[in-house]
Order: C-alpha cells, then sequence, then structure tokens
C-alpha cells in the first residue's frame, strides 16, 4: 500500500505519502516510488520541481562538495565544470540490454538477457544501493506537455549530476509530474550509480567525487516499458530520458502504437520565395550530426533553423502525414572538434548556462577543448585534474567530452520546436561517412528503397585502399545500438507505416559528404556548403530539381545541383557521383551476409531492393 509508512534506509522514519507533493494522488507512481525506496535504502527523499531555486540549491551544494567546478562567471555565467572517473566516460554497449521475454525480440544485433534471471540480478545490486544518499524522483515530459506525440516519464535517481542534467536535457519538474493522471501511461526508470554513502552496519563510507561502480548494466524491459541503469553516472547511461527512453524504449512503443522513435536531428530551411521545409536526418556516430542540425547555409537566400541535433519521434498525423517532435529540451554534444569555424552556432549557444563535463580548465577558469581554438592555450587542467601543457602527449579535454546546455539558448532555434503537434516532414535523409561508392546526394525511388537505404547505413572503419570496400561498420538508420527490439522487425514496421501514408508520406535520400578522392583528400567541401545539396533536396520536394536515373537512386542532373562559387571541376563533381560496378555489387555480397543475420524475419522487400540493386548495376 503506498501509503503506509515505510522506512528508509535503516534509520530515518518517513512520514506517509514518502514526501510526495500533495497533489500526486496516483496510487501506482507512489506504489512504485515506494518500492524503490524499501529495496534502495536512501536516507532522503526529493522530488525534483525543475524550479530555479532548485537548480541555484543543487548546483551549490555541488560546488561545496566538490562535484562541480564553478567557471568564471564573466566569460561563462551560470555554468560548471564536473570531471568523471576516467574509467566513466561513454556508454557501455556491450554492458547495455534488451530484457524482452523472447531472446528473438531482442534480434541478433542487442544483446538480450532473460527478464526475470535480470531482474533477479538488479535486486541484488540496487538493494542498499542509495544507503547514506538522497533519492531524487525526477518526473520529466519528453516533447511539449500533453502533446499528441508527447511522452512522460519519472526517473529515479541517487545521481544530483543527473538530475541536473536532466533538468537541461527535458522538461523536468511538476508541470510535468502534474501531467500524470490515472490514465496518463509512464516510463519508470531507476538509475543507481551503485556508490553507497553509508555501509550495511550504518558505517560511513568516502564518498568520491564522481561515484560509479565497476559493475555496469543498462537494461531495457521493453514489454514493461522499464529501465534500470547501474553503476554509471555518464550522460547515455544516466540520463535515462535519452538513448534509453527516447529510443530503446520508444522505439518499441512506437512499433506497438505506429509511430517512430529515431536517431535525428531535425531542420527547417527555408526558401528565398519564403517556403518551409522540415527533414529528419540520421547519421552514425561521428558524422556532423550536431553540425548539420547548426548548419548556417552558403546559398544565398536560404535559412537553416534548428529543431533538434539527436533524436526525433514521428508519427502520421489525421491527414496521414508524418509529423515530427524533438522530445529532448537541451543538447548533449561532444565539445572536441566543436568551435567557431566547423559549428560558430553552438559555440554561441553554449555561452552560459552550461554543464561541461571532462573537458579542460582554462588559467582563467573558463574551458577549452580540442578544436575549439586555433590557439592552443599554453597551460590547462586537463580533464583528469591534472596541469597540462601543448607538449603534455595527451588530449587536454577527453575526446567524448560534453556540454550539455539548454535548447532555448541556440541562436538558430525554430520557432516550430515549441509546436506540441510537431512538424509535417517533406524528407528523411540517411548518412553514413563513405569514402567510396556513396554518392554525394541521391534520392530512393520509392519509401521502400528508402528503407533499404536506411538498413544499409554504413561508415568505413578503415580508409578504403584503391579499388577495394573499406571494412564497413554497419548502422542501419543509425540505431544499431538503440533499437529495443529486432531490427528486421523495426525494417518491417518502417515498411507498415510507408504503406499507410501512402502518396504522403515524406521522400527519402541518402547523403555522404565524406568520399575521398585517390590522394585520401575529401572532395566535398562539407559544412555550410552542405546546405547546396539541402537546397537540392527541397527542390526535389516540390518537383523542381531535375534528376536522372542511376544505379543506386535518383542523382541530380546535369547543372541541377548548385555548385555556382565552388572550386570543384566537373571531374570532381563527376567522382562524387561516381557508381563504380564492381565495388558496388562487392558492398552488395556484403550486404546479403548482413541481412543473413536476420533469418526469415527479414522482410522479403528488402530482399527484393538488393536483387534489383544487383540488376540495375549489371544492367
Ligand atoms: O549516448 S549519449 O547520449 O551519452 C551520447 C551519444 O553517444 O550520442
Ligand atoms: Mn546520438
Amino acid at each position: 500500500n503506498a501509503d503506509s509508512s515505510v522506512t528508509l534506509g535503516q534509520k530515518v522514519p518517513v512520514t506517509t505519502r514518502l514526501n510526495a507533493p500533495e497533489f500526486v494522488t496516483n496510487r501506482a507512481l507512489l506504489r512504485w516510488i515506494s518500492d524503490i525506496v524499501v529495496l534502495t535504502k536512501p536516507e532522503n527523499i526529493h522530488w525534483c520541481d525543475g524550479s530555479d531555486a532548485e537548480w541555484t540549491a543543487l548546483t551549490a551544494e555541488l560546488v561545496t562538495g566538490g562535484v562541480l567546478i564553478p567557471l568564471n562567471s564573466e566569460l561563462r555565467p551560470g555554468s560548471f565544470l564536473a570531471r568523471s572517473d576516467p574509467d566513466d566516460v561513454a556508454r557501455v554497449e556491450d554492458r547495455t540490454f534488451i530484457c524482452s521475454v523472447n531472446e528473438a525480440d531482442a534480434g541478433p544485433t542487442n544483446n538480450w538477457r532473460d527478464p526475470d534471471s535480470m531482474n533477479a540480478e538488479l535486486k541484488v545490486l540496487f538493494d542498499g544501493s542509495m544507503r547514506g544518499r538522497t533519492l531524487y524522483v525526477v518526473p520529466f515530459s519528453m516533447g511539449p506537455f500533453g502533446g499528441p506525440i508527447s511522452q512522460v516519464g519519472i526517473q529515479i535517481t541517487d545521481s544530483p549530476y543527473a538530475v541536473l542534467n536532466m533538468r537541461i536535457m527535458t522538461r523536468m519538474g511538476f508541470d510535468a509530474l502534474a501531467q500524470i493522471d490515472d490514465k496518463t501511461p509512464w516510463v519508470p526508470a531507476v538509475h543507481s550509480v551503485g556508490q553507497p554513502l553509508v555501509d550495511e552496519s550504518g558505517l560511513r563510507i568516502a564518498d568520491s567525487a564522481w561515484p560509479s561502480n565497476s559493475t555496469k548494466y543498462i537494461c531495457h524491459f521493453p514489454e514493461t516499458r522499464e529501465i534500470w541503469s547501474y553503476g554509471s553516472g555518464y550522460g547515455g547511461n544516466a540520463l535515462l530520458s535519452k538513448k534509453c527512453f527516447a529510443l530503446r524504449i520508444g522505439s518499441y512503443m512506437g512499433l506497438q502504437e505506429g509511430w517512430l522513435a529515431e536517431h535525428m536531428l531535425i531542420l527547417k530551411l527555408t526558401s528565398p520565395e519564403g517556403k518551409a521545409y522540415h527533414v529528419a536526418a540520421a547519421f552514425p556516430s561521428a558524422c556532423g550530426k550536431t553540425n548539420l542540425a547548426m548548419l548556417r547555409p552558403t546559398v544565398p537566400g536560404w535559412k537553416a533553423e534548428t529543431i533538434g541535433d539527436d533524436i526525433a519521434w514521428l508519427r502520421p498525423d489525421a491527414d496521414g502525414r508524418l509529423r515530427a517532435i524533438n522530445p529532448e529540451a537541451g543538447f548533449f554534444g561532444v565539445a572536441p572538434g566543436t568551435g567557431e569555424i566547423t559549428n560558430p552556432v553552438a559555440m554561441s549557444t553554449v555561452w552560459g548556462n552550461t554543464i561541461f563535463t571532462n573537458v579542460a580548465l582554462t588559467d582563467d577558469n573558463d574551458v577549452w577543448w580540442e578544436g575549439m581554438t586555433e590557439k592552443t592555450p599554453s597551460h590547462l587542467i586537463d580533464w583528469r585534474g591534472e596541469d597540462w601543457t601543448p607538449d603534455s602527449g595527451r588530449p587536454a579535454a577527453h575526446p567524448n567530452s560534453r556540454f550539455t546546455v539548454p535548447i532555448q539558448q541556440c541562436p538558430t532555434l525554430a520557432d516550430d520546436w515549441f509546436e506540441s503537434a510537431g512538424v509535417p516532414l517533406d524528407a528523411i535523409i540517411f548518412g553514413g561517412r563513405r569514402a567510396t561508392n556513396v554518392p554525394l546526394v541521391a534520392e530512393a525511388f520509392s519509401w521502400q528503397h528508402g528503407v533499404f537505404i536506411g538498413a544499409t547505413v554504413s561508415s568505413e572503419k578503415t580508409a578504403a585502399a584503391e579499388g577495394t570496400v573499406g571494412e564497413l561498420r554497419r548502422d542501419p538508420f543509425a540505431m544499431l545500438p538503440f533499437c529495443g527490439y529486432n531490427m528486421a522487425d523495426y525494417w518491417g514496421h518502417w515498411l507498415a507505416l510507408g504503406e499507410k501514408m501512402g502518396a504522403n508520406a515524406p521522400k527519402i535520400f541518402q547523403v555522404n559528404w565524406f568520399r575521398k578522392d585517390d590522394d585520401g583528400s575529401f572532395m566535398w567541401p562539407g559544412f555550410g556548403e552542405n546546405s547546396r545539396v539541402l537546397e537540392w533536396i527541397a527542390r526535389r520536394v516540390d518537383d523542381e530539381a531535375h534528376a536522372t536515373i542511376g544505379a543506386v537512386g535518383l542523382v541530380p542532373s546535369q547543372g541541377s545541383l548548385n555548385v555556382e562559387g565552388l572550386d570543384l571541376n566537373d571531374e570532381v563533381l563527376g567522382k562524387l557521383f561516381e557508381v563504380n560496378e564492381k565495388l558496388w555489387l562487392d558492398e552488395c555480397d556484403l550486404t546479403e551476409e548482413f541481412f543473413d543475420q536476420f533469418g526469415d524475419r527479414l522482410p522479403s522487400e528488402l530482399t527484393t531492393e538488393l536483387a534489383d540493386l544487383r540488376g540495375r548495376l549489371s544492367a
């Protein structure tokens, strides 16, 4: 019974109702929190209201405790630096599990564990894991409150660092909590860093600035929509709204309910004539997704505005158009490589109110990372807290160091971000980092062909030698680590939604900014010049730009891609679109091997598309 009193930890008697705010009456919610309290045995409970006062108090507490370093308030107001444990710096894919009832439902690309046995294991780990700590109840909304595509969740965590990041990354607090009534489904997510402050006999254990545990588990139970995360304080492992909910659990919810949870940025383009286009784009990591989301077009008259940089939830509306929201409220971006030249918009976004994790500290208490400025400072404190000079022979910032910043500080934020119905998508783009084969841009012949393109997204692991395809890291739909169920069923779901939308479905395109010439240099300038490709895509949406049928898709006809003013001769332009039949047929063999692992779950449409591609290449 949720209203009966429970005992917190070993000593603190707790009032009934677990310190819950008055307006919380949902018994299932109170029961769940009571169960977690009994299991994890925290010393206090704090319900996060999401207020400025709460932010101020919590950051002050963490500064006192040495968890956060306040940055120079003139250079970087309201901002802090956190340094993680050196062993807790990234997502842990080998410790990430999909615990579906049937192993086949997790599919060959996920780590699977039986839900009962995983539950039993987790109960042991979480037993007393919050002793001596505060348990935070973090209610959050993914997307605008009450929107038709939005969802709510509650994260329980013993990490105040996670609380602060959740407040930036989501719409967090009592307004989100108030969304939950007896009829509203919500996703329960439990997180513990796995480092109690008091042992079983009540003795205090020394704390650390970045508590964590060498044992880590990131577990998803798609059928019950639960998330359990243990042992890590790092972003993707600890901010459970993000990859765990918005992608892994979300993708499975989408399968059940007829929508899509995707690893995509959302961009609004406005033509010189004032017409708006909305595009969503999926790229594997390290392909410049955040840069594209904050693109500054070089094509005269075109405007680009940001709606999201990482996650998109897509749902057909009553008119059959695919609508998209960014369910997040902040950016959790990679710092290194972000600078005035590569991404000036991101640089102005992080002017203040930002939590930096694992970047370097300058002598005047500001942040620095590789690629931020042309000139490297002569002295820094590196991400581990050690003195650093340019000849230290190691990076000053961790390569996966991050900034967490409210999206509303982004100078190119589109008003549409606030739109609870989402934006109607005109185009979906898939991209990878390919030195060979994949043309600068190609339009899919059909939705089904587009799904095939998405399913075959890959990046080259090794620089391809001339005349070979480099070793491919497959990352279908950029969702390989994030799809909460069998990837073949996921492709089937995409196919079914396309069928349902028919002529209303957005057009699908493939892009590749990374093609190299024989000397190994990039042939396409990239960055702001990518707006030329986006312009062509927008013109294709309106059936204005001319396209030519190629073996791998519809490519720009002579003169239809705007390359005016670019230092790009016809030979290079030709090479950007070159399709070498032999190399492509080799790649088809690799695709067949890749598809084979899905056995008879593979939709037959993809087999058909592969056969058609081989046919076009051999013609
Ligand atoms: O997974 S995180 O959200 O921590 C960052 C990423 O890998 O995209
Ligand atoms: Mn991502």
